[in-house]
């Protein structure tokens, strides 16, 4: 049984049906919103569409859920309680993945650096894959991959929250900061899930952590007791560190064990990507490629060619001295903090969409300091209005369009017009990327 027909869910299903499995997929959506249905029923799947029923649930050998399907949908909840065996797809994909897997969680920066250390490592010449979260389901990487291939996967919460086998050699938590509360009900959780990508590793595996964040470092505690856990390595912006990778002065070093002497890897001016943020996610990719095996010229090149992922901090364009940046990842609060951060002052932000449960008040200080006008938009506007009353300059757009507009009359040479929403995209678009895409072509479109 395979539980949501997204990427996910369609990947799993052919797979399973690939070895042998009698599949049938069951999808919450009304069947004339499914648009791969007659194709599937005609390879042979039995298809459920507009809800998830009880009978077509029960006596499954196998249920495989998508990760957008929670794990306390009322209808697993009940065949969960009659001892059915539920787990997600990145599990599924991971029992059969060949090769080493390089696993990248955290809440902001996965994708930059999961795509980082892909580069790297297909720079060293090893077969590498890419995939995960980032969009390629892990189940759709099992065929291609061999003994020698290095995967690198991108982990999200909702993926941990049904593993019970997935041991990374390689995996790392980049920070842990509120996100998808509205899922999981609560920070701890959401971190507890986090803390889940290490839950089967053992001393022949690594775990990179950073070190200068107290939420991944509780993550240490949870493999560390036992003393069968995998081997810790942490990054550091700011100080030097026994094991691991860290800043000293210009430049970026590695550690490999404690006691050793710390190897020059690049200087950091030679990073392409702004914001400090992103100086951490290279620390995390010197790390796992350095564990990997690769050498330090190979990664200084490798993180030296690398361009910003889209969507992610993008530049977008530069008109009447006013710069655009397309930041539409930034889904959560966390991630606008950086993207603000990014920028001295004369910031012109957009923010809003579907809320995720998000407290908007702690970006209260950054506000202040480098915000000229905070623009709304989607079902969160108000909230965001509400909480931040006073702070700030606050324009309500509910679109992106006249955002896009009321920030090009507004902004002045010098000023930075952001989008880093801090929320999900559901309530206007399809998805984060498809937003991202519709600011960049207003943008462009501006006279
Ligand atoms: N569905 C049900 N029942 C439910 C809920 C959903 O049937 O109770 C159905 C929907 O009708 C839809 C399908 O499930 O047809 C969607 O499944 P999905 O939400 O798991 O989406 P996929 O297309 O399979 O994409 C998923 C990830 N999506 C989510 O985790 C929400 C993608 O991450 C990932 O790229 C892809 O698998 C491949 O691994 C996206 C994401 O937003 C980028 N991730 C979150 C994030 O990064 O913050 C975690």
């Amino acid at each position: 049984m395979v539980v949501g027909l997204g990427k996910s869910g369609l990947a799993a299903a052919h797979f399973l049906k690939a070895r042998g499995a009698r599949v049938t997929v069951s999808d919450a959506r009304p069947a004339t919103l499914i648009a791969e249905l007659s194709g599937l029923l005609e390879e042979g799947f039995m298809v459920e569409a507009g809800s998830h029923g009880l009978l077509t649930f029960r006596r499954q050998d196998l249920i495989v859920v998508s990760p957008g399907v929670p794990l306390s949908t009322p209808v697993l909840t009940q065949v969960r309680a009659m001892g059915a065996h539920i787990i997600g797809e990145l599990e599924l994909g991971s029992q059969f993945l060949q090769g080493e897997v390089i696993a990248v969680t955290g809440s902001n920066g996965k994708t930059t650096t999961t795509t980082l250390i892909g580069e790297i490592l297909k720079a060293s010449g090893r077969p590498t894959l890419v995939g995960g979260n980032i969009g390629r389901p892990v189940t759709a990487m099992v065929d291609e991959s061999m003994t020698e291939s290095w995967s690198v996967v991108e982990v999200s919460s909702f993926q941990l929250e049904t593993v019970e086998t997935f041991r990374p050699r390689i995996a790392m938590v980049l920070n842990i900061t509120p996100d998808h509360l509205d899922r999981h009900g609560s920070f701890a959780t959401y971190a507890a899930l986090k803390a889940r990508i290490t839950a089967f590793q053992t001393a022949e595996d690594f775990l990179i952590l950073n070190g200068e964040d107290k939420d991944t470092q509780l993550v240490a505690a949870k493999t560390v007791p036992e003393g069968r856990g995998a081997q810790i390595y942490w990054f550091s912006t700011r100080r030097p560190i026994k094991q691991g990778a860290f800043v000293y002065g210009d430049s970026i070093f590695f550690v490999p064990r404690e006691g050793a002497k710390p190897e020059p890897v690049m200087p950091v001016a030679e990073i392409p990507l702004a914001g400090a943020h992103n100086v951490e996610n290279v620390l995390a990719a010197v790390c796992a490629a350095r564990l990997a095996g690769v050498a330090s010229e190979t990664i200084r090149s490798a993180v030296a060619a690398f361009k910003a992922v889209e969507h992610r901090l993008e530049f977008v364009r530069e008109l009447g001295g006013v710069k655009y940046y397309n930041d539409s990842k930034a889904t959560n609060v966390d991630a606008t903090m950086k993207a603000v951060e990014a920028f001295a002052g004369g910031i012109h932000l957009i923010l809003g969409g579907k809320d995720k449960g998000s407290d908007y008040r702690v970006l209260e200080p950054l506000l202040r300091e480098r915000v000229k006008t905070v623009i709304t938009i989607g079902s969160a506007a108000e909230k965001i209005a509400h909480q931040l009353e006073g702070v700030v300059k606050i324009e309500g757009a509910e679109t992106l369009e006249r955002a896009v507009a009321f920030a090009h009359g507004a902004a002045v040479a010098g000023d930075t017009v952001l989008l880093a929403p801090a929320c999900a995209s559901f309530d206007q678009f399809e998805n984060y990327e498809q937003r991202g895409r519709v600011f960049k072509e207003l943008v462009a479109a501006l006279p």
